[in-house]
């Protein structure tokens, strides 16, 4: 079967630019979710448009870096003037925390020089600068993927435009209860711009039933058992649990370097059980509370002092937000506290570390992990699970899980799940996770293993496409008739 084209649109690109000269450019790997996942995607020809991480005003710099970017398949996005009150304004300090269940901060309220309205009005700007540059680049028969919150707007100016094209939309993270959702202005004029789409998925059935249950009483319109109904147009609303590349994790950590990466760590850490964390530093992966966990595990469990630690590695993100970098510092005080109350001369129980590690490195730690601790507040899947499991080989560590995790409903089987709110359960579950036998770690890690190992991120976009393709395709049939 041929394929069509695949236009793929979200906020950022796979690689920040730098420039390095009037029309010269290099690039950094993104990392995140939606990067991960769709890099993964093989069997499509696919243009990625996106904004490239920085903003450019001269048409030298411009055009250099969109012909350096062309090279990787990529359109840039240039989005200047509108990008901080669009990306760190609306995108990430007001939808990011009302879809995480967050509420939104004081700045949503029009009582600053920057307002809810400034702030959506670059929203409404930004969304028509990236249907300008689809429109550019879009050839008749290709399929237009809009990934996020970023471009909820982005489907509608799509089918005005022209009413043919094929459009998906996919969310990343959660889709939250109407009860929350509604708290937002612009609520009805970004769901009907979502509802223009021909396929809407999510990574859950929860999120899924959230949305059709916003479109019902918001918008006051019906649903059937594929979607939602509007003006006698059907729109499918469908669940796409997003998975990993589950070959690229296992073969890496089969690698000599990666093994001999294995040793070192080990090594470093002789004599102590390694409880790993991986998590962007966002607050709503829940670090305050996983060290606070962890803190009261070393609390009531004097024996285990000395002989287990935890690992964070925070990936930084997000830090022109004022809420990332005061939870930084939180984050810094609990670890500050608890390697004080629990540290040794020769060891200390944290080890926080601000930054990315290398892919390598990233799959050693997974490969020699005795558990992961993911605590998320709330998170669309949450890859790191499903990557962590790829990863394990000889150790069988155990997964403790957030209940709060697109995850938790796919690899909850073989999981230890937990609410991060509860601290107490999550020292609990610390604990079972060290003392677990052999043969019980064993038998969880074959459930996920086996669920890692067939849903894979092609899958997840075999799935979505081929789902796009059977609604389009009936639908050219029945205007067809
Ligand atoms: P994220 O919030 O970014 O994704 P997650 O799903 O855990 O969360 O993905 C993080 C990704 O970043 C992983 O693939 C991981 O390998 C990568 N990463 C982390 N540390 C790295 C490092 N040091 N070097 C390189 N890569 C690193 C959003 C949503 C999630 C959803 C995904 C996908 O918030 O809920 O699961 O999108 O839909």
């Amino acid at each position: 079967m041929t394929r069509p084209r695949l236009i793929v649109v979200s906020m950022s690109l796979p690689v920040t630019a730098k420039r390095t000269g009037e029309e010269s450019w290099s690039f950094a790997m993104n990392s995140g979710g939606l990067v991960s996942a769709l890099l993964g995607l093989k069997g499509f020809e696919t243009k990625w448009i996106g904004w490239p991480g920085v903003d450019v005003y001269d048409v030298v710099g411009k055009k250099a870096l969109s012909t350096a970017l062309a090279e990787k398949g990529c359109i840039p996005v240039f989005l200047e003037e509108v990008c901080d009150q669009y990306f760190n304004g609306y995108c990430n300090n007001i939808l990011w925390p009302i879809f995480h269940y967050m509420g939104a901060p004081p700045e949503y309220r029009d009582d600053g020089t920057i307002t809810y309205q400034s702030q959506y009005d670059a929203y409404k700007k930004a969304n028509r600068i990236f249907f300008d540059v689809v429109k550019e680049h879009y050839q008749e028969g290709d399929v237009v993927w809009c990934h996020d919150y970023h471009v909820m707007l982005l489907p509608q100016y799509l089918k005005e435009y022209n009413s043919k094209m094929n459009v998906g939309w996919f969310l990343h993270t959660p889709f939250p209860s109407s009860e929350m959702y509604k708290t937002l202005p612009s609520r009805s004029e970004l769901l009907r711009s979502i509802l223009t789409a021909d396929l809407v998925g999510f990574h859950t059935y929860d999120f899924a039933r959230h949305f059709v249950n916003a479109c019902m009483c918001i918008l006051g319109i019906d649903a059937t058992s594929e979607g939602v109904v509007d003006q006698g147009k059907v729109t499918q609303v469908a669940v796409f649990p997003i998975g990993i590349e589950p070959e690229r994790f296992i073969s890496t950590s089969e690698l000599p370097e990666v093994v001999q990466y294995m040793k070192k760590f080990k090594n470093d850490f002789a004599g102590r059980k390694l409880i790993l964390g991986v998590d962007r530093m966002d607050f709503v992966k829940g670090l305050p509370q996983k060290y606070q966990a962890f803190e009261k595990f070393l609390e009531e469990n004097e024996d285990w002092r000395g002989k287990v630690m935890l690992l964070q590695i925070a990936v930084p993100t997000r830090n022109g937000i004022g809420e990332y970098r005061k939870m930084k510092d939180q984050c810094h005080k609990l670890v500050g506290r608890i390697n004080g109350r629990f540290g040794s001369i020769s060891s200390v129980p944290i080890t926080h570390l601000d930054c990315s590690v290398p892919f390598d490195q990233l799959c050693a730690l997974y490969a020699i992990a005795d558990a992961l601790l993911v605590t998320s507040l709330r998170d669309g899947m949450n890859l790191v699970s499903s990557e962590f499991v790829a990863c394990q080989k000889e150790e069988k560590g155990v997964l403790i899980l957030s209940e709060f995790a697109g995850a938790g409903q796919s690899l909850g089987a073989g999981a230890l799940l937990v609410n991060p709110w509860n601290i107490k359960e999550v020292s609990n579950a610390i604990g079972e996770a060290l003392n677990m036998s052999p043969e019980e770690k064993e038998r969880k890690h074959k459930i996920n293993f086996q669920y890692v190992k067939t849903h894979s991120t092609q899958q997840w976009a075999d799935d979505f496409m081929n789902k796009l393709n059977e609604i389009t395709s009936n639908g050219e049939l029945q205007n067809g008739n």
